[in-house]
C-alpha cells in the first residue's frame, strides 16, 4: 500500500510523516520547493506477534506500507495541471492523506494568512479536480483527433473512450472529484495511465495542537474520511523508547498510537484487509482487497499459487488462538477446506494447496 501525504506548505506533513515512520526528517523548514521523502514501514499487527509466539517461526514478517511525504503543492497548480515530477509521484499512490493545519502558531506561516481548515480542504480538493480536468481535456482532444483522422483503433472503441472521458469531464466541470462516479473494472483500466488524482481515496487528517478540540469538518465526497491527529505530540511520541511512550500517552490521554490508527483508517479507506500464513518457517501477514477470493489471495503470495490453486485450508485467527494450535483446531473441525469461490476474510489463516504444473 502506497500512501501520499500532501497538504499546503507548513501544514505539518513532515511532522506526520515522522510520526508514522518514526522518522527524523527536519521539520519547520520553509523552502516552498518540491521535496519528496519516502519510507517503507511495517504495518503493526498484534495478531502476527501472537502467531509468532505460537509457532516460534524462523521469520516473522509484517506487511509493509509505503509513505511518501510530498511537499510542493500550494493550491496554485490548477490552471496548467500539476508539474511532471510531482504528478508522477502523486499518480503512483493508492490513496492520500491530506494534512490540514488546525494548530495556531504565529511563528509558523500559513500561506493563506489565516487558519481555516474547511477552506484548505476545499483548496486542495480543487487542486486535484483542476489537475484532472486538464488531463481529461487533453485526452478528449486526442480522442477527437483520432476519430477524425481514422486509421487507428476501431471507431466504436474510440467512441466508447470518448463517452467515458466526457462523463468524467462533466463530473469535474461540476467541481466533483472523480471518486464520486461509478466506473466498471474495464473503465478503471482505461483511465489507469492518466494520473487522475481525484479518483483516489482520501483521508483528511486535521492536524491539531496539543490541547485543541477537532473542528467539525465534513466532506460530501465519496471514499473520503475525516479524522484528526495531534501531529507534533505524535511525532515526539514515536521517537520515545517504549516505556517512556506509555507514560507520555497516559499523560496526554492517548489510548492508541497515531501510527496504528492511521494504518487502520487507511486499510478501511482503500478497502484492504489482512490474512496470514503461519508455520514453523514463517509467520506472515499479507494484504488483499476486501472480498478477494482464495485464489486471488494465493496470488498475493505467489502467482504460481494462484495459477495452480486447488484448495485453501482455512482457519480463523480467533479459532486458532482460542484452541491453541493447528492440531487442536483440526480435531475440533475448525480447519476448513475451501474452494476457488471462497471469499477471504480479515484474519483468516490460509494454507494454499496448489499444483505447479497446472
Ligand atoms: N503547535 C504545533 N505545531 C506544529 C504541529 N504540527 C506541525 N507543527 C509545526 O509546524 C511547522 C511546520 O511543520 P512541518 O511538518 O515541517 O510542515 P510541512 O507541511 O512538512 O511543511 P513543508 O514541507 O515546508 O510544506 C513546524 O515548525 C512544526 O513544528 C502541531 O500539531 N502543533
Ligand atoms: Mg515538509
Amino acid at each position: 500500500m502506497r500512501l501520499g501525504i500532501f497538504g499546503l506548505p507548513q501544514s505539518g506533513k513532515t511532522t506526520l510523516f515522522n510520526a508514522l515512520t518514526r522518522g527524523t526528517q527536519p521539520t519547520g523548514i520553509v523552502t516552498g520547493k518540491i521535496e519528496i521523502h519516502d519510507a517503507v514501514v511495517d504495518v503493526p499487527d498484534a495478531r502476527v506477534d501472537v502467531l509468532a509466539s505460537m509457532f516460534h517461526p524462523k521469520k516473522t514478517i509484517y506487511t509493509k506500507v509505503n509513505y511518501a511525504d510530498i511537499a510542493g503543492l500550494d493550491g496554485s497548480a490548477g490552471k496548467s495541471g500539476i508539474s511532471g515530477e510531482l504528478l508522477n509521484k502523486l499518480a503512483q499512490m493508492d490513496g492520500f492523506i491530506h494534512v490540514v493545519r488546525c494548530f495556531e502558531n504565529e511563528t509558523v506561516v500559513h500561506p493563506a494568512g489565516s487558519i481555516n481548515p474547511q477552506r484548505d480542504v476545499e483548496t486542495m480538493d480543487s487542486e486535484f479536480i483542476l489537475n484532472d480536468l486538464v488531463a481529461v481535456e487533453k485526452r478528449i482532444e486526442k480522442l477527437n483527433d483520432e476519430r477524425r483522422k481514422g486509421g487507428g483503433r476501431d471507431k466504436a472503441v474510440v467512441d466508447r473512450d470518448l463517452a467515458l472521458f466526457d462523463r468524467m469531464h462533466a463530473c469535474l466541470a461540476d467541481e466533483q472529484p472523480l471518486r464520486n462516479i461509478d466506473l466498471t473494472a474495464d473503465e478503471e483500466k482505461t483511465i489507469s495511465g492518466f494520473g487522475l488524482l481525484s479518483r483516489k481515496p482520501m483521508l483528511i487528517l486535521l492536524n491539531l495542537d496539543d490541547t485543541q478540540a477537532a473542528p467539525k469538518i465534513t466532506s460530501p465526497h465519496r471514499q473520503t474520511m475525516v479524522d484528526s491527529i495531534r501531529g507534533k505530540i505524535e511525532m515526539e511520541l514515536s521517537q520515545l523508547p517504549e516505556e517512556d511512550a506509555a507514560l507520555f500517552m497516559s499523560e496526554f490521554n492517548i489510548t492508541e498510537l497515531g501510527l496504528n490508527r492511521v494504518i487502520k483508517l487507511s486499510y478501511d479507506l482503500i478497502g484492504l484487509e489482512s490474512f496470514f500464513t503461519a508455520g514453523e518457517d514463517e509467520c506472515r501477514a499479507w494484504t488483499v482487497k476486501k472480498n478477494a477470493t482464495a485464489p486471488e489471495a494465493a496470488g498475493v503470495i505467489h502467482s504460481d499459487l494462484q495459477k495452480g490453486f486447488i484448495r485453501a485450508e482455512v482457519i480463523t485467527y480467533d479459532d486458532l488462538v482460542a484452541l491453541g494450535g493447528l492440531n487442536e483446531a483440526k480435531a475440533k473441525g475448525k480447519l476448513r477446506l475451501e474452494g476457488k469461490d471462497y471469499i477471504v476474510k480479515d484474519g483468516d489463516i490460509l494454507n494454499i494447496r496448489f499444483n505447479v504444473s497446472k
